[in-house]
């Protein structure tokens, strides 16, 4: 069917600069590194990558605070390297996705320092200002995401600026319509250069209500949207997929349903959340419901049936390592891996691997506080310690949870330095890529890589992966994830177990068919409908041809 757009049979794979390949041995992963490694992703068949942000940055939330839109970081590379990332990627097939991060800028951008040396001048109202209450106290008690109060007092022009995420990201005033077309300009020009689309960062927090205090697709969002699309993306053959930790199966189509004319795909975040104290968010753990899961992504797929389009994902830059997570990252590492990506990325929509999980990369043991990077991390010990949680707990919260686990370098190699540099990494390597790395993995024909090639080839290839109508099995099973796509006479089977034992289904737990293996990540199962022992963490698809 040629009327598919690409981006729906298409895999992403995410890169994370700063950790992915260092090209000049300073630490820091670059440009000319991922033009470097670009065969490895061309090897595994993705369709199209999504860049984090790679713009002239003073790297406080590491390039989520950007300087410059129209630059490119210095410890990351030039424009030319970017224009040779475009080539050199399309070359193999390959569009490069950017992240565009306009809910909020650098407080180093020359926007911000316009605005606050004197009220007068056309920048000033392209951040939100409001006055001090009379005792000199901000506006309200609004917390900021990475600590602290969300409002920073500018003593040059008298007001305070409000931060949703760090005191050094001041959020952008969508109200200001200036300042709404510079973006669209600035947007327009990384298009004309040939690039494939945007991941649009907390797109949900444009067109809030500060007063109110109703940040989350607050009551301009939507119009602020259509409006962009008018004015970049209509007409134009690229993807867009919007982050909000705030939609839900009710609200998604309002998004990317195709009477918007706003988004392709939303990343949505409910099942993440499900499995977070609702008060102590990431840092505070709850127990993981896999039943609770399962239904919140069963939900999302029958909401998307017939209209707009689903994101796929097991992990970002902004998450912990999946094995470690969601099953076993120890004896059965290899085998955890190959299950929750056959899960999660034969359901309808489109997938996004992050690098490093197609080699099955896991959580580091972190021990020390001073081994965290990430801007979140340490302002959300400042805030909690304060509060009286003490270190260990803290610690072993973001044991559980931190962004900083996705962070550490890429594995290529059992090389001190991993492949990724032949200096000290700005953060700490997983000590394990002596064991686990790229090498390793793809010399082995049952490795991880060798499996994310097949799924991603399926992908491709299979009608029923993009076509077929989805319907969840077992809903209640504790430790089975299990469903069919069905498109005309043909299904597809699909299960995946959660369980480090052996799971026992007899014949009526599953549909009969005449069901033919296309994937199995062990040995000896037999086919659904009959009985079946299920090993620890299996995965099997399988397929009827009706
Ligand atoms: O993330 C949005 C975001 O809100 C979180 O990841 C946040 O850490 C979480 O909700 C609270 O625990 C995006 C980017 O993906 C992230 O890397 C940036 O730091 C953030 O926006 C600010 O740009
Ligand atoms: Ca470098």
């Amino acid at each position: 069917d040629t009327k598919i757009p690409w981006w729906k049979t298409a895999t992403g794979y995410q890169i994370y600069p700063r950790s992915f390949a260092d090209s000049n041995g300073d630490g820091i992963g670059d440009l000319p590194g991922i033009i470097s490694k670009l065969d490895h992703l061309a090897d595994l068949g993705v369709g199209f990558i999504w860049l984090c942000p790679i713009y002239a940055s003073p790297m406080r939330d590491n390039g989520y605070d950007i300087a410059d839109y129209y630059d490119i970081a210095p410890e990351f590379g030039t424009l030319e390297d970017f224009d040779r990332l475009v080539a050199e990627a399309r070359a193999r097939g390959i569009r490069i996705v950017m992240d565009l991060v306009v809910n909020h800028c650098s407080s180093d951008h020359e926007w911000f320092r316009k605005a606050c040396e004197t009220r007068d001048c056309p920048e000033h109202d392209y951040f939100y200002w409001r006055d001090a209450q009379p005792d000199g106290s901000p506006p309200d008690d609004q917390r900021a995401c990475f600590g602290g109060s969300a409002w920073q007092w500018v003593e040059t022009v008298g007001r305070y600026c409000y931060c949703h995420f760090g005191p050094q990201q001041p959020d952008l005033n969508w109200h200001n319509p200036a300042l709404r077309q510079t973006i669209y300009e600035m947007m327009n020009w990384w298009l004309d250069r040939g690039i494939g689309g945007f991941r649009m960062d907390v797109i949900e927090l444009v067109g809030k209500d500060i007063d109110a205090r109703h940040y989350y697709e607050g009551p301009d969002m939507h119009r602020f949207i259509q409006e962009m699309h008018q004015a970049c993306l209509a007409g134009r053959d690229v993807m867009t997929v919007g982050e909000s930790w705030s939609v839900t199966p009710k609200t998604a189509l309002d998004y990317c349903g195709r009477d918007r004319a706003e988004l392709d795909m939303v990343f949505g975040f409910n099942h993440i959340q499900a499995a977070w104290d609702p008060a102590k968010g990431r840092f505070g753990p709850n127990l993981f419901d896999l039943r609770r899961h399962k239904a919140i992504l069963a939900d999302w797929q029958y909401a998307l049936a017939d209209d707009g389009w689903n994101s796929l994902y097991l992990s970002n830059h902004d998450l912990p390592r999946p094995v470690s997570h969601y099953a076993c990252d120890g004896e059965h590492r290899v085998r955890s891996a190959k299950m929750l990506a056959t899960v999660t990325y034969l359901m309808k929509g489109t997938a996004f691997v992050f690098q490093g999980e197609e080699i099955g990369m896991t959580n580091v043991r972190f021990e020390r506080l001073d081994q965290f990077r990430d801007i979140e991390t340490l302002g959300q010990w400042t805030e909690q310690g304060a509060q009286g949680v003490s270190l260990d707990d803290f610690i072993a919260g973001a044991n559980a949870n931190a962004r900083d686990h996705a962070r550490t370098p890429m594995q290529w190699t059992a090389e001190p330095g991993a492949g990724f540099s032949g200096a000290e990494p700005w953060m700490m390597l997983n000590p394990n890529h002596v064991d686990i790395n790229a090498a390793r993995d793809r010399a082995n024909p049952e490795g991880v890589f060798e499996w994310y090639r097949k799924l991603i080839a399926l992908r491709r290839s299979e009608s029923l992966v993009w076509g077929g109508a989805f319907e969840l099995l077992l809903p209640n099973h504790p430790a089975l994830v299990a469903y069919l796509r069905t498109e005309g006479a043909r299904r597809m089977l699909v299960m995946g177990s959660y369980s480090g034992d052996e799971v026992h289904l007899s014949a009526a737990d599953l549909p009969l068919g005449d069901w033919q293996p296309v994937l199995a990540n062990a040995d000896g199962v037999n086919a659904p409908g009959g009985d079946m022992t299920v090993p620890p963490y299996f995965a099997g698809v399988w397929i009827e041809e009706g």
